[in-house]
């Protein structure tokens, strides 16, 4: 039986990622709600960061908790588990959303059915970005799309070329979103638009699709995780709809933890 208190022996701190992440501000909210959480803070830095400490711990059989996300590499690396969140602070399942800036239906019709149609797999999206472990996102892409014509051609089939119009997609800086950008990219690129893949925080994507800065964006993780930045700008953006089904975001620890739940530490 475990005597030791998690808490204690990790200095009541959770490992988060960047600061303007939807799964920072959301611990941010599990901190204040949870009684078990009293007393407790989170360190954030970078995703890197927060992978490196990971690893170390589970080097070491140490215990951690991290802010984790699903799509992501680190479940089939590591024997990890997510901590029960009774209070549905982090949501539940996740979909990633399309959104584009008004009036890009009216400009670029060919670009606004391509991205409507988009929508894959988190098996899809993993591939990519297991790729991109050794390749740069551009190349992972491309890799993806060369093996699955078939997918692609469900999003493009019927659509005219356009001459090299330029569009820009405004994503956030995670493997996630460099998966989806890059795909999307090259997909508007055979069909002869100039893609840009820009990267900035969600408040920001939000904010530059709303304003017409950006055309559009593949990154918007709803309901939870960015759903304060969508109420904010509702109405200022359309909605293209799911374009990823099956995400997740939480509080992750190694299974060699002695806890399960969110309310099993103590404050
Ligand atoms: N994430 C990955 C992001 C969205 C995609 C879960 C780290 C976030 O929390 O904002």
């Amino acid at each position: 039986e475990e005597t030791a208190n998690v808490g204690e022996e990790i200095d009541y701190t959770i490992t988060g990622i960047e600061p303007g992440a939807g799964i920072t501000q959301a611990t941010e909210n599990a901190i204040e709600e949870y009684d078990s959480f009293k007393g407790w803070n989170q360190e954030t830095a970078s995703t890197a960061a927060m992978l490196t400490a990971l690893g170390e711990a589970i080097d070491n059989e140490e215990p951690v908790i991290v802010a984790g996300w699903s799509p992501h590499y680190m479940f089939a690396k590591y024997d990890l588990k997510y901590l029960e969140d009774p209070k549905e602070v982090y949501g539940g399942v996740e979909i990633i959303k399309t959104i584009t800036r008004k009036g890009l239906k009216e400009d670029m019709p060919e670009a606004y059915e391509v991205l409507d149609r988009f929508h894959w797999e988190p098996a899809d999206m993993e591939q990519v970005m297991l790729d991109a472990q050794e390749m740069d996102f551009e190349e992972a892409a491309q890799k993806w799309v060369n093996n699955n014509e078939d997918k692609v051609a469900e999003w493009t089939e019927g659509v005219d070329s356009v001459d090299g119009t330029s569009i820009e997609l405004v994503q956030t800086p995670w493997d996630t979103e460099r998966s989806s950008g890059y795909v999307a990219k090259n997909v508007l690129e055979t069909l002869g638009y100039d893609a840009e893949v820009t990267t900035v925080s969600p408040s920001v994507a939000f904010k530059a699709i709303a304003q017409g800065d950006g055309d559009a964006s593949l990154a918007p993780w709803m309901p939870a995780t960015h759903g304060d930045f969508y109420d904010k700008y509702e109405g200022e953006f359309d909605d293209l709809g799911e374009n990823l089904k099956g995400a997740k975001i939480g509080l992750v620890v190694p299974e060699y933890m002695d806890i399960d739940s969110i309310e099993d530490l103590k404050a």
